[in-house]
């Protein structure tokens, strides 16, 4: 009989120490942890670059698979999908007209410069910045976009705490690696799911991706 109580004792004191020294430790490590909290930024998913005067290689598979990734991101309907979109003047200086590389594209007011149908359900107007809109400057990055607003994508997703963002979008070489790379400088942590690009040239798109994986760009 006295064996039993020295075997109680025992077992109640080990559930006791387990109780102290796991408990508190799983708390604490909940606390040091927390999710961080990210957003889509989708870059020119518009008609000149999906079929129109500078369509690129894989825009169809790309506006397919960015379809399903907003799909399956708007099941929580405060996660931020983010639209950045190429927003010229007709008199652009990147036009050939001007002396620019480009073909005219992504005017004010035409299709050429509109989202993609499939994505248009989740554009908000105050998550939709337009860049390029001054004649003059040529702006590859989305960083250099407003929203209705006024508001750049720097501010925007520091007052919402976003620390990891998701690119996606056109063109790989030109305003999908412009955006990514300030996203990285501005402190946050960048993932680009390559199934979710479109490039101008396809050696350019390989390239982009090199130089992305060795500047710190999460490829996936
Ligand atoms: C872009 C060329 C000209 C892009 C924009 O979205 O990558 N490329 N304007
Ligand atoms: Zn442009």
């Amino acid at each position: 009989m006295k064996k039993f109580w020295t075997i109680l004792a025992i077992v109640v004191a080990a559930a006791i120490i387990a109780c102290l020294v796991f408990c508190p430790k799983k708390g604490k490590k909940a606390a040091e942890e927390p999710k961080a909290v990210s957003a889509i930024v989708v870059v020119d998913e518009l008609y000149d670059f999906i079929d129109g005067s500078l369509a690129c290689h894989r825009s169809d598979t790309c506006v397919a698979n960015s379809a399903a990734l907003l799909a399956e991101a708007a099941k929580d309907p405060s996660y931020p999908i983010i639209f950045v979109c190429d927003h010229h003047p007709a008199n652009h200086c990147s036009f050939a007209e001007q002396g620019g590389p480009w073909p005219p594209h992504c005017v004010q007011g035409t299709r050429g410069g509109e989202i993609a149908d499939e994505l248009k359900q989740y554009v908000k107007a105050e998550y939709t910045f337009n860049k390029g809109e001054d004649p003059a400057l040529e702006q590859y990055s989305g960083f250099e976009g407003r929203n209705s607003a006024g508001q750049t994508l720097d501010e925007m997703l520091k007052s919402l705490g976003v620390q990891e963002v998701t690119v996606i979008g056109i063109a790989t070489e030109f305003c999908v690696r412009n955006t990514a790379e300030d996203l990285m400088k501005a402190g946050y942590k960048v993932t680009i799911p390559e199934d979710c690009l479109a490039c101008v040239d396809y050696q350019g798109h390989v390239e982009a991706i090199e130089a992305m994986k060795a500047e710190g760009i999460t490829i996936k």
